[in-house]
C-alpha cells in the first residue's frame, strides 16, 4: 500500500510549531548541525526481506496478521517503511526464501518504491526439498566434497540473481561447525572453507564485494568454523580485496567490546558490513538500541571515526543492514523503532566533539574523556534526526503516524489475518 501525500502533509503540519521550536534550540546548541542534517538524509540502512514477518528465525511462530505474502508484497512494505523514514532505501533478499521469479519485473517494481538491492545472502543452514546432500554436518567445511561442491554452487547461483537485481555484493553467513568435542578437525575445516570461499570469491563480478560474517556458536555449540572477528579476518585477507568482513552486533560472546573490534577492522579495510539488532543474553535479534543504547553510540563513535581516517563515505562504503526478528511486535512497527534507534546513535556520534575528545586522549584525561563522550550521548538529538527527515519527504512520527492511519488494519484487510511471510 501507499500512504496518500495529504495524509503525511497533516501529520506533519500537526506537528510543526512544536517542532519547530524544538530544532531551532537544538541547533543553537550544535556547531556542523546543517552537517549533520546532510549526513543522516544520505544514511540509508537496508531491510532484510525475513524481517517483515514475526518469529524468523527460531522456536514458534505467532503472527500478527497482514504479513507479506510475496516477495512483492515485501518490496511493498519495505516501500512503505522508506515513505515514512526516508531512510530504508534498500532491501537485503534471503535466497533461496526470496527467489525472484521474474528478477526484471521485481527490480522495476523496488525502483518505484525508491529501493535498491542491497547484499544478498545466501542460505546453506537448512536443507531444501529436493536438495542432493545434507547441510548437517556443515556445508563449505564438509568431509565430503559433494556437499561442499554444492554449498559452492548455491552461492554462485544467489550471485546470479544479486546480478539481475542490480546488487553488489554478498554475504556468506555459514552455521558450520561441531556441537562434541573431536568431532572436527578443525584446521582441515578451514581449510575446506577457505577453498570454498576462494571458488565463491572468483564467482564475483568485479564490482562486488563478499562479506564474511562471523557468529560466536549457535546452531554449533563446541566450535564455529567461522565463529569470530579473528578467524573472519583470517579468511578475508587470504581471499584478497573485494573480501570484507560483516559485523553482527549479537554474534559475540558477552561483555565483548564490539567498539574495539569495529575500529580494528576499519583500520586493517576489513570492516565491508554491518548488521544491527540488540541483545541481552546471545544472538537475541532484539530491536535495535533496545538493550543498550550506550554500546550503539560507542560502535557509531568507532565506525564515524575509523570510516572518516580513511575518507569512507558513511553512506555508501559499507553494507548497513537491520538483522532482527521478532513474535511479539508488529514486525514494521519494530522496523521503525529500529530504524530511528540508527539514526539517533549515529546523530549522537556526529555531534562528539572529537577535537576535545583528541585532546583529552593526548593529555590522558580520562576524565574529560568521559564527559565528553557523554555530553553528546545525553543530548536529545531526536529533532535533529526529525528535521533530516522532513527535509527528505518522510513523516515527522512514523510510529504515531503508522498506528494513527491504521496501516496494519489495512494490509490485514488486504492480505488476510492468517498471511505468513516466507522464511523460518
Ligand atoms: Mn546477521
Amino acid at each position: 500500500m501507499q500512504i496518500e501525500g495529504h495524509t503525511l502533509s497533516r501529520h506533519n503540519e500537526r506537528h510543526f510549531a512544536s517542532h519547530r521550536k524544538r530544532w531551532e534550540a537544538l541547533k543553537s546548541d550544535i556547531r556542523n548541525a546543517e552537517d549533520i542534517v546532510k549526513k543522516l538524509i544520505e544514511f540509508q540502512i537496508a531491510i532484510p526481506s525475513w524481517a517483515l514477518g514475526t518469529g524468523g528465525t527460531r522456536f514458534g511462530r505467532f503472527s500478527g496478521g497482514g504479513e507479506p505474502r510475496t516477495l512483492e508484497e515485501k518490496i511493498e512494505d519495505v516501500g512503505l517503511l522508506h515513505q515514512l523514514n526516508k531512510s530504508s532505501g534498500a532491501i537485503s533478499l534471503h535466497i533461496p526464501w526470496d527467489i525472484p521469479k521474474d528478477p526484471k519485473a521485481i527490480r522495476i517494481l523496488a525502483a518505484q518504491h525508491g529501493l535498491r538491492f542491497d547484499a544478498m545472502n545466501s542460505n546453506t543452514f537448512q536443507d531444501q526439498k529436493d536438495q542432493k546432500h545434507s547441510y548437517k554436518f556443515g556445508s563449505l567445511q564438509h568431509v565430503n566434497k559433494g556437499v561442499r561442491d554444492q554449498a559452492v554452487e548455491h552461492n554462485l547461483e544467489v550471485i546470479d540473481y544479486g546480478k539481475q537485481l542490480g546488487s553488489n555484493s554478498i554475504t556468506v553467513w555459514l552455521s558450520d561447525g561441531s556441537c562434541f568435542p573431536g568431532q572436527l578437525n578443525f584446521r582441515k575445516a578451514f581449510q575446506h572453507t577457505l577453498e570454498g570461499l576462494q571458488r565463491i570469491y572468483n564467482g564475483l563480478p568485479d564490482d562486488w564485494k563478499i562479506f564474511v560474517e562471523y557468529k560466536a556458536f549457535e546452531p554449533n555449540f563446541y566450535s564455529m568454523t567461522v565463529g569470530d572477528w579473528g578467524q573472519s579476518l583470517l579468511y578475508v585477507q587470504k581471499l584478497g580485496p573485494k573480501a570484507f568482513t560483516l559485523v553482527d552486533l549479537g554474534h559475540h560472546l558477552p561483555n565483548a567490546n564490539i567498539e574495539q573490534i569495529v575500529s580494528l577492522l576499519l583500520m586493517e579495510g576489513k570492516l565491508g558490513g554491518f548488521h544491527f539488532n540488540d541483545s541481552k543474553y546471545g544472538d537475541d535479534d532484539l530491536t535495535v538500541g533496545s538493550i543498550n543504547p550506550y554500546q550503539l553510540f560507542l560502535i557509531f563513535n568507532e565506525l564515524i571515526e575509523g570510516m572518516d581516517a580513511r575518507h569512507m563515505s558513511h553512506a555508501t562504503d559499507m553494507g548497513w543492514m537491520i538483522d532482527a526478528s521478532h513474535n511479539v511486535k508488529d514486525p514494521l512497527e519494530d522496523l521503525i523503532q529500529s530504524i530511528e534507534a540508527i539514526k539517533i546513535a549515529y546523530a549522537q556520534a556526529l555531534v562528539i566533539d572529537s577535537d576535545a575528545l583528541v585532546k583529552a586522549q593526548q593529555q590522558n584525561d580520562v576524565v574529560l574523556a568521559q564527559e565528553v563522550l557523554q555530553a553528546a550521548f545525553r543530548m536529545d538529538v531526536r529533532p535533529l534526526v526529525a528535521e533530516a527527515r522532513l527535509r527528505a519527504g518522510g513523516v515527522y512520527q512514523p510510529l504515531e503516524f503508522f498506528r494513527e492511519s491504521k496501516v496494519r488494519e489495512q494490509l490485514i484487510a488486504t492480505r488476510g489475518k492468517k498471511a505468513i511471510a516466507t522464511g523460518l
